[in-house]
């Protein structure tokens, strides 16, 4: 149902907790089911077209889509799922690197009832962040091992904040992190630890220790207390860059699907310095706004030509592994 009135966003609880609820920040049949049949339309082109090449066996067009999705996966292996993600990688890009960026999901990222809310939180002159992905994650069961990764399957403990680069720490990067389908306790819907934001940054370790699939804050430094944070698909999940965050495993037989988009500031750095990021609003100068998707998706072809000739410097986030901490984890 379209609701008319603006979100009114709890902006000293957010401060206070580290994290918000905010429900009904988009129209579900406006912003989301549009965005459910691009992918769906993507799922469909990516089987038929690799169904052709020989490499899956059938383009298992029978199947409901998250069942499809899992199958194209188990037999794609890793590489089946980049066409899915708004973002690159962050090596070996090459001028023919899978990106999705579609109409509708470009009207996600920029619906202004859902920017009303971000601008009650970090004001008018709003950039979209690049540090963003769509996160569609079929039942556990579904897929093999390879697949225990935060795109597709669980995700560990970490603070936004301590999977960039240091050049994000004094912002005010929010983190809007949007289910697509009902965010549930056994689908896998995000825990958070409460006022952690307040801890500072904490140490994050490589997944070497066993059962991580990447960078994560070991069980010693976040301790044992966490709030799962079940959400309708329309709302919003509002995360400091500093709350201790997860997603627990998808357990059901459906999909758990989200996407999870940052916005600041204009003028402060994003924490990603390679990839590309827009204006969103500017009270002050809406004449560099974006409105077109095309100029977005040209964004980021253009980032990806360029990151084919010259592939970014250095590292990625600034963890060693060598952090007492990560040693004995
Ligand atoms: O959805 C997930 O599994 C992880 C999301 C996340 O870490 C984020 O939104 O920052
Ligand atoms: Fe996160």
């Amino acid at each position: 149902m379209a609701v008319a009135t603006g979100v009114k966003v709890d902006v000293e609880r957010f401060h206070d907790q580290g994290y918000l609820v905010v429900e009904d920040v988009l129209d579900v049949e406006r912003d989301l089911d549009p965005v459910v049949a691009e992918y769906t339309q993507l799922l469909d082109e990516l089987a038929a077209r690799w169904h052709a090449e020989g490499k899956i066996s059938s383009t298992h067009a029978t199947l409901p889509f998250v069942q499809r999705l899992a199958q194209v996966l188990t037999e794609m292996g890793r590489a089946g799922y980049a066409p899915f993600d708004i973002s690159l990688p962050f090596a070996k890009v090459t001028e023919e690197t899978p990106i999705h960026l579609g109409p509708a999901t470009f009207h996600m990222l920029t619906s202004p009832r859902l920017i009303d809310a971000v601008e009650q939180v970090i004001g008018p002159e709003i950039l979209s962040n690049p540090i963003q992905h769509v996160r569609i994650k079929p039942p556990e069961r579904l897929l093999p091992e390879e697949f225990r990764n935060s795109l597709v399957g669980r995700t560990d403990w970490h603070q936004d904040q301590g999977v960039a680069l240091p050049e994000v720490d004094e912002t005010d990067m929010l983190t809007v992190w949007l289910p697509v389908t009902d965010a549930t306790i056994e689908n896998g819907c995000l825990c958070v630890v409460p006022q952690s934001h307040t801890r500072g940054l904490v140490t994050h370790c490589p997944g070497r220790a066993e059962g991580r699939a990447g960078l994560h804050i070991p069980d010693e430094i976040r301790g044992t207390d966490y709030t799962p944070v079940p959400i309708k698909r329309g709302g919003a999940l509002f995360l400091h860059r500093r709350t201790m965050h997860a997603a627990l495993s998808n357990l059901s037989d459906g999909a758990r699907w989200s996407f999870d988009l940052r916005y600041q500031p204009i003028g402060q750095p994003t924490g990603r310095p390679w990839f590309p990021s827009f204006v969103v609003r500017s009270r002050r100068h809406p004449e560099t706004e974006v409105h077109d998707w095309r100029v977005w998706a040209d964004l980021w072809r253009a980032t990806r030509s360029r990151l084919a000739s010259t592939p970014p410097e250095g590292k990625f986030n600034r963890w060693t592994g060598q952090e007492a901490v990560c040693e004995v984890a």
